[in-house]
């Protein structure tokens, strides 16, 4: 029988934006998509500039997705697989998961997940209920470090409030010309062509961003703590500062005054290699309220600097009351759908996870023990943050248990939406860490290097094929996305579903109540009133930003009750910060000296071989590209054919390489070999593609995508003891690294 053509609503997934679509489906196979400009995000500008929202029918159906479990039969890695059926699988990880769960603990599993392509709560909750702690993320790197300090210093995270009135747009750390491309960029391009918003930008590359710029700081990377804490000294200097919001609101300024003295611009020019005239101007823009502040990866990604950069930007939002106005940065409120705690399901099980939790000697604040800390601060005014994000394992420790046993041996590893082998720091000890594993499950949509190597490969059902609910771990009140288009093609099936039918193997039935994905999320929007056709119908559920909430009556019942303050220790945004302090932190930031990759001995023995010791930042964004995605794309490929390693005229002259050169750059780690471009970038700085593999090769040649050539994070570490000591941030920007050109062939071209 022929079934009918009928449209239905869905959303693209090719970015964080969850573009709405129409899709017109017949006998359940999508044969066209449309933008559906009556959704989220509302604006039909933003499809046409896009070039990743064509893929989608491709991807629906391309030759190289996984479309069936796969079950390895030849020797890890060697590419021979066997087409089993779900049960087969799912049977066989659930009896070798429970008999090492009885050998070694339930720590014994790990799991690792990247960038927010997909819902990892089921994932949290199967971990959580399994009991293990170790689920690695890319959270430090990512995520945690804004999170953590804006909860610490507010007592709830920010967004930023972009406004017809915003005086100043400080871009910090961020490109969105090439990583956002949408809403945000398109509202940045509008503002830089009035007058009314001066835009600064720190950056060490001249980004489209810098050259929309009213000033522009090329900072020397990780130096930002320093150059943060210099704004602060010209703002408390020039008597710039909010003086009502600082005295009614804020704790500790006479501590910070004292602080930031020696934190001249002089001494900014110094360290962070600008200006000292531009830091006093930028600080001055700054203080004209509202002013807004965005930060990114440049800060984010910077090891050892990343809590101090972190909370001397929230420090300079305070003082100079841009914080929770209109048109500066507001203060978010918790989701009043159903909080990401509870999805995890993590407080069911907590004494377990705390007992095997490998992070608490370590880093004091990003484990089970610290999450509790901030959770009885903030409990108390009705905010409770997601808990799986924030007490994510570290890399190095989950590592060393995989390698060494200790202090308990991590035997399996389930990895969900990432490709480690190109996107984790230190790829050769990832590999031999995961080559050594007794059971490794993927579930993605492709062969990727990881996946490759795996026991296991899961495939997992694309946006078209399943519902999307981006919720950024309920930090917000706001969620968005809507529903499949098509049931999942061939033997697909969603994220939730895999880990649903895991779970009930292994007990967990009753705590898995939805039996789809949509049910589970229909569940999450109940508290909020609005039922999943309605959410379906607009692709999102959101409550616009309110100001100034601290002024509010803490009992809403009692408007004559006490203000509600901040949800912080002393009540007020803590400049100087007694949770830190009580955890063995410090109450206000110092720079601290950034990691090396190479060792001085490394370093002589190259200069010896006519290598050149440069610094290195890594991983820029850059369209049409996401991490290590899309590049089998035959036209991205044409417009963006080969990684690039990116420095100005003057460093390539020092090095002795020109354009299109092969540069090979090394580490102690390893070595990797890019082609030279030119670029506005800072004297002696090298940045460098990251994510480059051949998704073209076929995935049975063992040669894992040609992942060892240019693979950047061959040369970067994750190692704990350098690593930002309260979170475990370690470091993809503000490297080194040794760089010689050569006379390696790159497979690229
Ligand atoms: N096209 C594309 N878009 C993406 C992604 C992708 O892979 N491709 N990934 C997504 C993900 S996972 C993320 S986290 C976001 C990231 O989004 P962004 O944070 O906007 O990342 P970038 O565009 O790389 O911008 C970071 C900037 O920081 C600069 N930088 C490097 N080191 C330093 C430093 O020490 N100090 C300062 N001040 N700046 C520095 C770099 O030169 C770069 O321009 O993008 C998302 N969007
Ligand atoms: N050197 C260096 N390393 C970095 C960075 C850097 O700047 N420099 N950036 C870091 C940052 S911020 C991030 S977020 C990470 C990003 O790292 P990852 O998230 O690991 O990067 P991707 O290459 O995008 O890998 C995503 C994988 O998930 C699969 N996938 C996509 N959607 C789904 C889904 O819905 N379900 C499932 N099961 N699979 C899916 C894709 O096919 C792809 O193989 O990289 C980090 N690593
Ligand atoms: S790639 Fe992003 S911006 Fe483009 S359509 Fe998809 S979700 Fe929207
Ligand atoms: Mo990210």
């Amino acid at each position: 029988m022929h079934m009918k053509k009928h449209v239905a609503r869905t959303n693209c997934h090719f970015c964080g934006y969850l573009c709405g679509l129409v899709a017109t489906v017949e006998d359940g196979r999508v044969i066209a998509l449309e933008p559906d400009p009556t959704r989220y995000p509302y604006d039909p500008q933003i499809l046409a500039g896009c070039q990743r929202w064509r893929m989608n029918l491709d991807v629906l159906d391309s030759p190289r997705r996984v479309n069936h479990p796969l079950k390895r039969v030849g020797e890890r890695g060697s590419g021979a697989w066997e087409r089993v059926s779900w049960d087969a699988a799912l049977d066989d990880i659930a009896v070798r998961l429970e008999a090492l769960k009885d050998q070694h603990g339930p720590g014994t599993l790990a799991s690792m997940i990247g960038g927010p392509h997909t819902s990892f709560w089921p994932l949290h909750r199967f971990m959580s209920l399994f009991g293990s702690p170790n689920n690695v993320g890319i959270g430090q790197i990512c995520w945690n470090p804004r999170i953590w300090m804006d909860a610490l210093t507010f007592g709830w995270t920010i967004e930023i409030d972009l406004t017809d009135e915003t005086n100043t747009l400080l871009i910090w750390g961020t490109n969105p010309a090439e990583s956002d491309n949408s809403v945000f960029w398109r509202h940045i391009l509008k503002m830089a062509k009035g007058d009314a918003t001066d835009i600064v930008v720190i950056d060490p590359r001249y980004t489209k961003a810098a050259r929309l710029a009213d000033v522009w700081l090329p900072i020397r990377p990780g130096t930002d703590c320093t150059l943060a804490l210099a704004l602060i000294h010209v703002v408390i200097a020039e008597d710039l500062i909010d003086h009502e919001f600082v005295r009614e609101w804020c704790h500790g300024f006479d501590e910070l005054c004292e602080h930031v003295r020696p934190f001249t611009p002089e001494h900014a020019e110094a360290v962070c290699g600008v200006p000292a005239d531009d830091v006093r101007k930028v600080a001055r823009l700054f203080a004209r309220r509202p002013s807004a502040l965005i930060s990114g990866r440049g800060i984010d990604q910077i090891g050892r600097n990343v809590a101090p950069t972190h909370r001397a930007r929230c420090i300079l939002l305070a003082i100079t009351g841009n914080l929770d106005r209109p048109g500066a940065n507001c203060l978010a409120e918790p989701s009043e759908f159903v909080q990401e705690l509870d999805l995890e399901c993590t407080l069911e099980n907590e004494d377990v996870l705390r007992e095997h939790c490998l992070n608490t000697a370590h880093t004091p604040l990003q484990c089970y023990d610290g999450y509790d800390r901030i959770r009885s601060v903030m409990e108390p005014y009705g905010k409770r943050l997601p808990a799986r994000y924030l007490t994510s394992a570290h890399p190095d420790l989950v590592l060393h248990a995989m390698e060494s046993g200790q202090p308990y041996r991590i035997a399996a590893l389930i990895v969900e939406a990432t490709n480690p082998l190109l996107t984790y720091a230190d790829t050769h000890r990832v590999y031999k860490a995961l080559m050594g594993l007794d059971l490794l499950v993927v579930i993605d949509y492709y062969l990727t290097p990881t996946a490759q190597i795996a026991d296991y490969v899961l495939p997992s059902a694309g946006a078209i094929e399943r519902a999307t609910f981006q919720a950024h771990g309920g930090v917000a009140n706001f969620a968005y996305g809507g529903p499949a288009a098509c049931a999942p093609y061939y033997e697909r099936k969603t994220d939730y579903d895999i880990f649903r039918a895991l779970a009930c193997r292994l007990g967990q039935a009753s705590r898995w109540p939805h039996e789809t994905f949509e049910d589970a999320c229909a569940a999450t929007l109940e508290p909020t009133g609005m039922d999943w056709e309605t959410y379906c119908e607009i692709g999102m559920c959101y409550q616009p930003p309110t100001y100034e909430k601290h002024l509010l009556p803490r009992d809403g019942a009692d408007p004559m009750s006490a203000p509600r303050g901040f949800a912080t220790t002393t009540g007020k945004v803590e400049l100087a910060s007694e949770a830190l302090d009580c955890l063995g932190g410090e109450r206000l930031p110092t720079p601290g000296e950034n990691r090396r990759l190479c060792s001085a001995d490394f370093v002589e023995e190259r200069a010896r071989d006519g290598w050149h010791h440069v610094e290195l930042i890594t991983g820029a964004r850059k369209q049409p590209y996401n991490a290590s995605m899309y590049l089998d794309n035959p036209r991205f490929r044409e417009r963006y054919p080969a990684p690039l390693a990116e420095m100005s005229e003057e460093t390539a002259a020092d090095i002795g390489v020109a354009a299109g050169d092969t540069l090979a750059i090394a580490t102690d780690k390893g070595e990797a070999y890019f082609k030279v471009a030119l670029i506005d970038i800072r004297y002696g700085l090298i940045h460098v593609d990251y994510g480059w593999w051949h998704p073209e090769w076929d995935a049975a040649d063992g040669r894992l995508g040609g992942m060892w050539e240019s693979n950047v994070n061959v040369l970067t570490s994750c190692s704990l003891d350098q690593s930002e000591p309260m979170i475990g941030t370690w470091s993809y920007n503000a490297l080194d690294c040794m760089a010689k050109k050569s006379d390696h062939e790159l497979s690229w071209e």
